[in-house]
């Protein structure tokens, strides 16, 4: 059931969120990554912008990090990350998820856009700013949130803690985690765990 997956990427971009997930389910995967393979003909046969990550699951060929990595949860039997559909845990998974990529992930994404595209554009640099702004309001929900609770689901860990740590760590490299502690340790406990992929 499991030889007959491809993972396209590698490293400490979005395919590591897809990496860390096949780790902490133990499954048998193939991956594949060379230099010049986004915006290949290869990959653009699994995502329309040949982005990584993508992969090819039993013939379903996926693109989203998150996707991904959710139909890997789904159809592994006896998985501990990721509730079944209908569930509230996997409604609040999809909420947390879905939270970090538009409220935070987003403007981080922006920013790194318009800083490749015109560094020095005057204009450019008033949108970073308030994109920092933006996302700093999203980080603030998740530190108030962790106050209360190890993880993001609750006492355990989640595949929403994969997907919104890699967010908040990317949160941290931009420096927007210095004032705010619990973020920090929920890194700490992210980093602490034998199969992360998260990279500091
Ligand atoms: N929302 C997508 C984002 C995919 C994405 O933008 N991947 C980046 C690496 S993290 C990429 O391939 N960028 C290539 C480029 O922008 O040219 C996901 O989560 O998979």
């Amino acid at each position: 059931m499991n030889s007959d997956i491809t993972i396209y990427g590698s490293g400490g971009n979005r395919a590591a969120r897809v990496v860390w997930t096949v780790n902490e389910l133990g499954l048998d995967v193939t991956y594949r990554h060379y230099d010049g393979m986004i915006g290949s003909d290869e990959l653009r046969q699994f995502h329309p912008q040949a982005k990584v990550p993508a992969a090819q699951i039993h013939g379903l060929a996926l693109f989203e990090s998150a996707a991904i990595c959710q139909h890997l949860c789904d159809i592994t039997p006896g998985n501990t990350l990721l509730a079944a559909s209908g569930t509230n845990a996997r409604s609040l998974h999809a909420q947390w998820v879905l939270f970090a990529q538009s409220e935070i992930e987003a403007y981080l994404w922006h920013n790194f856009q318009l800083g490749r595209m015109d560094p020095d554009n005057e204009h450019s640099q008033k949108v970073r700013e308030a994109n920092l702004q933006l996302a700093e309001a999203g980080l603030q929900v998740l530190e108030q949130h962790l106050s209360a609770q190890p993880f993001l689901l609750g006492d355990s860990f989640s595949l929403a803690d994969i997907i919104v740590g890699w967010t908040v760590n990317w949160g941290r490299k931009a420096g927007l985690l210095e004032a705010r502690p619990e973020l920090h340790e929920y890194l700490s406990r992210l980093f602490a765990r034998p199969h992360t992929a998260l990279q500091w």
